[in-house]
Order: structure tokens, then C-alpha cells, then sequence
């Protein structure tokens, strides 16, 4: 396939000024009028044909300034569009073309989702509704016109605002017409056609303009969307008061549909949502869930200023929107909930993620130079990587310059299509820095490992820290540059108390910037050997090698100040032992029972201060966490066996304290999704999960009592979850059970796909198949496909991995099946092999065959062929 890159990057030759739609819903024959207002673009060639893009479009009949143009001049097929002598001026196109959304199970473009139309077009999708310059720094302001049956679809919205409404005498017809006056690119696009419920309020701006916000569902289940219409007055209020960022239309509209490839999409003015991060009950949803919603429906709404008032001038800026905006939605989670808190879960979920593709085949850097296909850059390296950039970024020049060079971006870029450096200009202007070396974090790939040694020397009380760093090779990048990491750190004396130790090198707010590949740092008037606290707050993505002691990161524990470190000393701690054992490396008795005994002594000390928080700590590292640490070679068998006995070890070690917390933390009123709330049943939870380890009838007997008589859906997946390790007629009871009550339930039915698809045990590649035959479960649904066969493949790594081959080979079957329906699901699937290699010999030779079986099949789509060459690459 054709490859795509930064460096061709050039403006368009000709720009379009105005769009004019007119969409005549029907199921199968929706005919479209696009009236393109266009004109020469003085930045692009001259003499230059107009080639639009299309892609499985059908053209009717195209007319130019009001002529219909005979074929001789113009050449259609169904990717393109060219108009072979366009005038040197301006011109209108009106292009009449039809598709049919019945049968566009790729879910880009205009499609149908349980009988509604919705659309989709980020990244390349508008094509596919009509043909057009299907770029992101081609902005237009956009008038759409849709009709359609009126009980079909008696609810018709589209971008910007409603300016008329009426019905078509006799024809049982009504029409909308909506005006977005912000240009946009084709990406922002959206109209919904349907029968929709509606949740409602009205919101008033800093500036005292009143907005009339909507959520629209699927009829029946209204009172689902109060959470996220809650989260969303939030949101627009943070953005407000936080970056001062009003919002700029009459209405806000989100609309809930069941089929989706992404969580959400951010259309101006009408954000469609996948309807999992908008309905939320007690009864249906997990705190987690929750948590989604409201980080996804800010997210959205914060591209409004990140991403459609700025956007992005070509792919290659994904970031640009991506990285920034997951910036400003981590910011309101951790406002809205528990900083550290949430901070642990930003990292765990980045090490998981995005560490783990930055490790893989697949790694490529945060502002990539070339693809194949952009729908396979939607990673987490562009979103989650992207972020911590811009946290580096506030880090290093503080957060009053931050939010200086952000209102400076902001405001200059506003209503262009901008880059990286545009971005980086602006805080390179108002803090006077030279930021080139620090732009390096969007060039080059791969995660920096620093490794820090440190030295007392008690006769001059002083101090010093040895950093070196180096990044290890990626695709097409062989060689690495020092890259510029902020270390917040300080240091903590082993008795607890302060430490008053000095540095020029550390700024007032405790940051010293690495950017060399080896520099010292020196602290004087160090009165006791201390234990370093580096990286407070996970300040850099990085990965870390230390030289201390297990006993000298349980002094972290006990009293560091930084909550993100205490955390972090516990999983180093526990990851150390837990490699050593998959490994077979001997592991002392007296090690294991150290780390118990300061959990326990945690716990009982500290966990009711911040139950959240210790739930965190007892969580050990997960089976892939621990994989990626060992980082080749890998038995997934020797993991797991590891893993469950230290659970089983802490679970004993502090049975009297778990027991305890499972009594006082018990659920006293009615359910709240507040983060305190939340926290207490985690720890209750993470309670019930280590005692099950510990004792397996206690275990079953408590979890099947909580399924039954729980008040949320969170303490009953959590129990039902704990039934997933304890096999017998009890956990097939409860799943029965489960099963019966949530039958019409189809999101509650995907946790329980998700928990019996993780079950470590022989049989549950038989039962996945068998799921897939559940009447629930169905192949062109994204959430019903990721809910079974994405969590086998993504969360059990014993069976996925299964040294037989068997669970690559079934991934490799479904990935080829919904290749032909949906090419972005088949190609999100495929990248669970991305770390194929480090696998021991006979997996990896497994997993090979699967790749190249995959790579092998003709007719491809470029999604899935693009990931399965680069995984074999
Ligand atoms: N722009 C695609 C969905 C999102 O990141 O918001
Ligand atoms: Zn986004």
C-alpha cells in the first residue's frame, strides 16, 4: 500500500470556503448534494486538476457553477473525484451522490446503529459520504439539510445550530437545517437520524450566554445519561475556570449509539459517544465505569477549544489534539477525584499501554513521519505518551508560564490547522526558552531508561546522584539522542523526619532537568544517609533502574511524602520478587515475608486515611506488567503461578486486617459514584480478592454471597470477578445467574464475556467459542467482539498465549472474519501480538505462523495488513 509522509507533506491546491448538504435519509439509497463553494488556494499549484477523495461513493451526476459537467471533464471512480481543468477561480461543485448505510458495517461514513444513522469521520470517513478534500487544513463552514422519514427518524440534529425545521406536505417526510458557523475540517462532520430519548439543561457560559446541552439515548433509558450530563456542566465550568475556555455555539449535543469503533468523537457541536461512555445506573454500571464516562465526556467536550477551534494541519499532528487534550482530561479527573490516585492509574494504565507498544514492533514516535493507514495511529504512544509530553512541559517551565503559552496557543491558532511547532512556539515565546531539544519527545520513539546510583559520604554530609539515560533502538531508528526528562525528586531520611538538603540544580518546586546521557547532581548539608525519591509524581516516561535496596524502597513507603512514590516503592518491591520467581531464580522466604509484613503494617497503619489509594497498593503488577518487565524469553505459566502465590502469601499475612476492612467498609446508604464512595469498595473488594487467595472455600463463600445480595453492579462484578479464580459449580452458578438477570442488558452483558474471557484455565477457549454463539454476542458489534475476544487476547496471557498455539490461531481466525466486516476492529485486535517476540521459542514460532497466515491472505484490508507486515518486520 502507498505510504503517507511528513516530509510530502503540502497545502492543498484548491480550498473550500463553504459546504452545502442536502441528505435524504433512506436505509439503503441515501442520496446526497454537496455544494462545494471552492477556490484556488494561493499556497498550492497553479494548473493543478481538483482530485477529490471518495471512497465507496456512487456518483450521480456532478455540476459545475450550475452546469452539468459531461463526462469528458471529469474522470470518477469510486476512491476520486477529478475535475480535470477546474477554473482559476472561484467555483461552485454540486456533486449528487447515494451510499448505502445499511450495509456499511465498517462503521465510518454514514451507517446505521440499532435502526439509527449516525456518522463517523475521523479520520478519513467524510469521503465516504461524499466525494471531497478530505484533509484536515481544508476548513469550511458547513450547512446541512437532512431529511428523512418522520417516524423513522423524528429526531434530526447536525453541527452547530438548528435555523429551521418543517415537514414535507403528504410525504411523511420532515426536514432540519443546521449551520455551524466555526470552519471546520471534513472530520468534524456529524448528522444523527433517529428515534432518541433525550436528558437535558441549560447551561450559562462565563460570558452569560445560555447553551441548551442535550444527551440523546436510545428511548427508555433517559435517567442513564444524568451522570454524564452532570459530568459534562462540569466539564464546561473546569474548562472555564481552569484554561479559560468558553464554549461557542447555542447547543451542545451528545448522542449514545450502541455500534462504535472508538469511545467517543468529538463533531462540533455533536459529539457521538459509544453509548458505554454515556449510560451509567447503579444497578449497570462499575465506579470504573463511571470514572470512564466522566473523563471521556470531558475529553470530548475539551476538544472543542483543543482540537476543532485548533486543529490539526495534516495526521502527522494527531497528537497536537490527542496528547493535549488526554492532558486536560487527566487534569479534571484529577481535580474532580483524588490526584495521586488518579495520577497511579494515568501510569499504570501508560506502562500497560503505551510502554508496552513503545517495546513492540509497532513502536513509533509520539509525532510519527510515516503510515500506511492513519486509523493505526490512534495509539496510545499519540494519546497517552502525547500527554505526558505536555505534563514534561508544565513541569519544566511551571504552571503559571504553562498557562500563559497556552492561552498564546489558543489565541493565535484559533481557527487554524496547526502543528507541533506551532504549539511549541508559543511557550517558547512567552518563557524565552529554546524548547528544540526538548521537542525531541515528539521525534524520537522508544521509552529512556535512567539508571540513578547514589552516594552518601557522611564526613562532608554530602550527597550525590549519578544519572545516565539511554533509549533503546525502534523501528527505522537505530541510533538514540539524550532526551530532555524532568526528575522531581527529593530525598527522605529513614526515620521519617525532614530532610533539609540542598541543591542548585533543583528548581524551587524540586525538579533538576536530565538532558544529557550522564550528569551528577550534588546535595550538601545532608545530615543522614538518605533514601532518594525519584521522579515524584511519574515526572517523565521513563523507565528506571535504581540502586536501592528492597528495605530502603520500603522506607518509601513508610514516609515519603509523594503518595505517587510510595506506590511505586511497593510494585518495584513486589516486581522484583515476582521476576525472580517466574524466572526461578531463587527468592528468599525472609523477602516475601518482608513485603507482606510492611503491607500489612501499611494497612493497618494508614489504608482507612486514603482507601483508594491503598487499594492501589495492594494490587500487585499485572501478568503482562510482569512480562514486559522480564522482557523476553517470557513463560506466561511461570508468571501466573508466581503471581498467584504471592497473592496467596499477603492474603494469609494480613488476613485480620482484611477481614476487618471487609466489615467497616461495608456499604452503609445508597450508592454514590463520588471517588471516597469508591474507594471504600475498592478496598473492600481488593479485601475479598487477597482473602480468596488465601483460603478458596472462605474465598467462595464470601464472593457468592456477594453476588447475590450486592446493591451495585461494582460489588457484583467485583465478587463475580473473584469467582473467575476459584473454579467449581459455585462460580457456573453465579454466572448462570448473572446471566439470567442482566439478560437484556447487552454493556452489563460484556463485563460478563470480559470475566469469563480472562479465566486462566484450559477450557476457556472452548467457552469463548462458545460465547461467540451467545444470542447477546454478536461479530459486527465493537463492544460485543472487544468484550469477549479483545479481553482474551489483551488480559489472559496464559491462555492467550497457550503454548500450543491455540490462542493465537483462534485471534488469527476472527481477526481475518471481521477483516471483512470492519477493518479498524480486526486491526485493533491484531496489535495483542505485538510482543510476540519476546516470547519463549515455541510461542514465538506459534505466533509467527499466526502473523504470516494473517500477512498471507489476499484481499486485506490496509488496516490489517499494515499492522500484521509491522508486527512481522
Ligand atoms: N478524535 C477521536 C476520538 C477522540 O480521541 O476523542
Ligand atoms: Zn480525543
Amino acid at each position: 500500500a502507498q505510504i503517507v509522509r511528513l516530509e510530502d507533506y503540502r497545502p492543498s491546491d484548491f480550498l473550500i470556503d463553504r459546504v452545502e448538504l442536502d441528505v435524504r435519509l433512506h436505509p439503503t439509497a441515501t442520496r446526497v448534494t454537496a455544494t462545494l463553494s471552492l477556490r484556488p488556494n494561493p499556497k498550492g499549484r497553479a494548473d493543478a486538476p481538483l482530485v477529490l477523495d471518495g471512497d465507496e461513493v456512487s456518483l450521480t451526476s456532478v455540476a459545475l457553477d450550475g452546469r452539468p459537467l459531461p463526462d469528458s471533464e471529469f474522470e470518477a471512480s469510486p476512491q476520486s473525484l477529478t475535475i480535470t481543468q477546474p477554473p482559476r477561480g472561484p467555483f461552485t461543485l454540486t456533486i449528487e451522490t447515494e451510499i448505502d448505510p445499511t450495509s456499511n458495517t465498517k462503521l465510518m461514513g454514514l451507517y446505521r446503529s440499532s435502526g439509527n444513522y449516525c456518522t463517523q469521520c475521523e479520520a478519513e470517513g467524510f469521503r465516504r459520504i461524499t466525494y471531497f478534500l478530505d484533509r484536515p487544513d481544508v476548513m469550511a463552514v458547513y450547512t446541512t439539510r437532512i431529511e428523512a422519514d418522520k417516524d423513522e427518524a423524528p429526531v434530526l440534529l447536525g453541527n452547530g445550530n438548528r435555523i429551521e425545521a418543517g415537514e414535507i406536505a403528504g410525504t411523511g417526510r420532515h426536514y432540519a437545517v443546521w449551520h455551524d458557523p466555526h470552519p471546520k475540517p471534513s472530520y468534524l462532520f456529524a448528522l444523527v437520524g433517529g428515534r432518541l430519548g433525550r436528558v437535558g439543561k441549560t447551561f450559562r457560559t462565563m460570558g452569560g450566554r445560555e447553551v441548551e446541552l442535550a444527551i440523546y439515548v436510545e428511548a427508555g433509558k433517559e435517567s442513564r445519561a444524568d451522570y454524564a450530563l452532570d459530568a459534562l456542566e462540569r466539564s464546561m465550568r473546569w474548562d472555564e475556570r481552569v484554561f479559560g475556555r468558553e464554549y461557542d455555539l447555542d447547543v451542545f449535543n451528545i448522542v449514545a449509539v450502541s455500534d462504535f469503533n472508538m469511545g467517543a468523537m468529538e463533531n462540533k457541536g455533536l459529539n457521538i459517544f459509544n453509548d458505554k461512555y454515556v449510560l451509567a445506573s447503579p444497578e449497570t454500571a462499575t465506579d470504573v465505569d463511571y470514572a470512564n464516562i466522566e473523563a471521556i465526556i470531558a475529553h470530548e467536550y475539551f476538544h472543542n477549544w483543543s482540537g476543532n477551534r485548533v486543529t490539526c494541519r495534516d495526521w502527522f499532528q494527531l497528537c497536537l489534539k490527542e496528547g493535549l487534550t488526554v492532558f486536560r482530561d487527566q487534569e479534571f479527573s484529577s481535580d474532580e477525584r483524588s490526584r495521586p490516585v488518579h495520577r497511579i492509574a494515568e501510569v499504570k494504565t501508560l506502562r500497560a499501554r503505551q510502554f508496552l507498544e513503545d517495546a513492540s514492533p509497532l513502536s513509533h514516535p509520539v509525532r510519527p513521519t510515516q503510515y500506511r493507514e492513519i486509523n493505526n495511529f490512534y495509539t496510545a504512544t499519540v494519546y497517552e505518551k502525547g500527554a505526558e509530553i505536555v505534563r514534561m512541559l508544565k513541569t519544566i517551565i511551571g504552571p503559571e508560564d504553562f498557562r500563559r503559552g497556552m492561552d498564546l496557543y489558543f489565541e493565535r491558532c484559533d481557527g487554524t490547522a496547526a502543528t507541533v511547532e506551532d504549539f511549541l512556539a508559543a511557550f517558547a515565546e512567552v518563557t524565552g526558552h529554546d524548547l528544540s531539544h526538548f521537542a525531541r519527545w515528539y521525534a524520537q520513539a522508544g521509552t529512556p531508561r535512567v539508571t540513578v546510583t547514589g552516594t552518601y559520604d557522611p564526613a562532608a554530609k554530602t550527597y550525590r546522584l549519578d544519572f545516565t539515560q539511554a533509549t533503546p533502538p525502534t523501528p527505522g531508528q537505530p541510533d538514540k539522542e539524550p532526551m530532555a526528562i524532568p526528575v522531581a525528586l527529593g530525598l527522605v531520611s529513614r526515620d521519617g523526619e525532614p530532610l533539609q538538603a540542598a541543591s542548585d540544580r533543583v528548581s524551587p518546586q524540586g525538579v533538576f532537568l536530565l538532558d544529557k546521557a550522564a550528569d551528577s547532581l550534588a546535595f550538601t548539608g545532608v545530615t543522614s544517609q538518605p533514601v532518594p525519591s525519584l521522579f515524584r509524581e511519574f515526572s517523565a516516561p521513563v523507565r528506571t533502574s535504581l540502586d536501592l535496596s528492597n528495605e530502603e524502597l520500603l522506607v518509601l513507603l513508610r514516609h515519603d511524602s509523594d503518595a505517587f512514590n510510595r506506590w511505586q516503592a511497593t510494585q518495584t518491591v513486589a516486581m522484583r520478587l515476582l521476576v525472580a520467581q517466574a524466572k526461578g531464580d531463587a527468592v528468599a522466604d525472609s523477602d516475601l515475608a518482608d513485603l507482606a509484613s510492611a503491607l500489612c503494617a501499611f494497612m493497618e497503619a494508614d489504608a482507612l486515611d486514603d482507601p483508594a489509594f491503598a487499594a492501589l497498593v495492594l494490587a500487585l503488577p499485572s501478568e503482562a506488567d510482569i512480562a514486559q518487565e522480564i522482557g523476553r524469553d517470557i513463560d506466561p505459566d511461570a508468571i501466573h503461578h508466581a503471581r498467584k502465590a504471592m497473592r496467596r502469601r499477603i492474603g494469609q499475612a494480613c488476613r485480620e486486617t482484611l477481614h476487618r476492612f471487609r466489615d467497616s467498609l461495608a456499604e452503609r446508604g445508597p450508592y454514590s459514584p463520588d471517588a471516597a464512595s469508591a474507594g471504600r469498595r475498592a478496598l473492600r473488594n481488593a479485601s475479598l480478592d487477597l482473602l480468596a487467595a488465601a483460603d478458596a472455600a472462605l474465598g467462595e463463600q464470601l464472593a457468592v454471597e456477594q453476588v447475590d445480595d450486592a446493591g451495585n453492579m461494582t460489588d457484583r462484578l467485583a465478587a463475580l470477578g473473584v469467582l473467575m479464580t476459584l473454579p467449581g459449580d459455585a462460580r457456573e452458578a453465579a454466572l448462570a445467574r448473572f446471566e439470567e438477570r442482566y439478560r437484556d442488558e447487552p454493556l452489563v452483558l460484556d463485563k460478563w464475556f470480559t470475566l469469563q474471557a480472562a479465566i486462566p484455565e484450559d477450557g476457556t477457549l472452548e467457552r469463548v467459542r462458545r460465547l461467540m454463539e451467545h444470542q447477546a454476542f454478536a461479530i459486527g458489534n465493537p463492544n460485543r467482539v472487544r468484550a469477549l475476544v479483545g479481553s482474551f487476547a489483551m488480559l489472559n496471557q496464559v491462555r492467550f498465549n497457550a503454548k500450543d498455539g491455540s490462542g493465537y490461531d483462534f485471534l488469527a481466525d476472527i481477526v481475518l472474519q471481521v477483516d471483512e466486516l470492519n477493518p479498524q476492529l480486526a486491526a485493533r485486535l491484531l496489535t495483542s501480538f505485538s510482543s510476540w517476540r519476546m516470547m519463549e521459542k515455541t510461542r514465538q514460532t506459534h505466533a509467527k505462523n499466526a502473523l504470516q497466515r494473517i500477512a498471507g491472505k489476499p484481499n486485506l484490508s490496509r488496516d490489517v495488513g499494515d499492522i500484521a507486515a509491522r508486527s512481522l518486520e
